[in-house]
């Protein structure tokens, strides 16, 4: 077995797909807002593996949630019933103020079925002819990495001889309502849109863009499908981003920090008759529903509304937004976010973000560069007040330090 780091990234270099170009640091532990690396470094975990692990590294209450039911049952099939599957239904439509629930296992699996539901209803409830229904996504949009999802992607990295790829789909600008409203015709199934683009930089919409684009949608029958795999539960402040616009979605979908970053545990959510199209033998998934994942995910949402973890968010994001537009540091072009998804943004002159995520590890804490220029900053929602102005302090330091 190898133990120093650079054993640990030879080895993965040898037999691993080189499908990812991590920051050089093996973590083998975490706790809460920290992670620990093999040679025992402290990290203050700014990223929160995308925000899937939004309640903190191993939540206890979690861990014993899942350890507890894997004890008992982790898999019967969606052949049988489990008795953990009816009370995650009923927990997250509750929590959600939605009527039914379809659960899958990966994000990409959840807007997958979501794909596959709202082109349904179209044929089924709209009455679009067969074969022609057509969904609009935003450009820069990430919504997973299937043949289905990077087909409509804007990334060139993302569909590179990955095609040919499924027709059906439109783009348009992100935040641009007007655009929503020429791209509409009687065809057109849904609007797929994240609320706040994540991969694109943490791109939040002009205000009044989702009270515009839900009229529209609901002026023209097109269902709001809105991905909420990254934003939701939490991350902007409120259990749902969309509630920041005082809006509904059709069509919501959750992953990520549905599990606390324990299991992959994602889910459609629908307001209306959208997954009621969905038939006995027309989709599924052997893991989906499983006992063991709707154990962990019922933990996971308990914990988040029980431990004040939304409001903290609202109340750690703000000081940490406030904190960052006041590092006066010329490299910054922009300092965006809501809640605990914010985001740096540097002039192109300074060199690209990711040397400056190498000199925050020097320091301590761990964040991730996006389309070269960016920071993300997404650190878990139990942050305290006095780790994110140590947070602020280093990322201050390293924005203003020679590299
Ligand atoms: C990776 C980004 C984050 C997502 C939204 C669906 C999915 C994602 C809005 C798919 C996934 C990930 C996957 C991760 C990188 C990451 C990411 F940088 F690409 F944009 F979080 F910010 N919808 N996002 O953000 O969910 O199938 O992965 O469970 O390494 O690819 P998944």
């Amino acid at each position: 077995m190898s133990s120093s780091v650079a054993d640990f990234l030879a080895t993965e270099a040898r037999f691993g797909t080189h499908n990812y170009a991590p920051i050089g640091v093996v973590l083998s532990r975490g706790e809460g807002v920290f992670v620990w690396d093999t040679d025992g470094n402290r990290y203050l975990d700014c990223l929160s593996a995308y925000s899937a692990v939004s309640q903190g590294h191993c939540h206890p209450k979690i861990l014993a949630a899942m350890i507890e039911q894997a004890h008992r049952l982790t898999l019967t099939s969606r052949a049988f019933h489990n008795d953990q599957l009816a009370p995650f239904y009923e927990e997250l439509a509750q929590l959600t103020g939605s009527h039914k629930v379809l659960p899958m296992n990966s994000g990409a699996e959840a807007v997958e079925s979501a794909i596959k539901s709202v082109r349904k209803w179209a044929y089924e409830v709209k009455g679009v002819p067969d074969g022609q229904a057509e969904i609009i996504v935003c450009a820069d949009n990430f919504h997973g990495r299937t043949l289905g999802i990077v087909g409509f992607s804007t990334d060139p990295a993302t569909t590179g001889h990955f095609g040919p790829f499924a027709p059906g789909f439109r783009i348009i600008p992100f935040g641009d309502a007007a655009a929503l409203e020429q791209a509409i015709t009687p065809n057109t199934a849904a609007f797929l849109v994240e609320p706040i683009q994540g991969e694109a930089g943490v791109i939040i919409p002009p205000p009044g863009y989702f009270t515009r684009v839900r009229e529209l949608c609901t002026t023209h029958n097109v269902m709001l499908v809105l991905d909420e795999i990254q934003t939701g539960l939490g991350r902007t402040g409120k259990l749902l981003a969309e509630q920041h616009e005082g809006i509904e979605a059709d069509v919501t979908l959750l992953g990520k920090a549905l599990s606390g970053g324990f299991y992959p545990v994602s889910a459609v959510l629908s307001n209306n008759d959208v997954l009621g199209t969905l038939k006995p033998g027309q989709h599924g998934s052997t893991f989906g529903g499983n006992p063991l994942a709707c154990a962990v995910a019922r933990a996971a949402l308990r914990v988040l509304v029980e431990e004040g973890m939304i409001e903290n968010a609202a109340r750690q994001g703000a000081r940490f937004l406030a904190g960052l537009q006041e590092i006066r540091a010329n490299i910054v072009r922009e300092v965006r976010g809501r809640g605990l998804m914010l985001a740096v943004e540097l002039h192109p002159e300074a060199g690209g973000a990711r040397r400056y995520c190498t000199a925050l590890q020097a320091r301590g804490l761990l964040a991730k560069d996006t389309h070269e220029h960016t920071i993300r900053i997404a650190p878990p929602l139990v942050i305290t007040a006095d780790q994110v102005d140590w947070a602020l302090e280093r990322i201050d330091a390293a924005l203003t330090q020679d590299l």
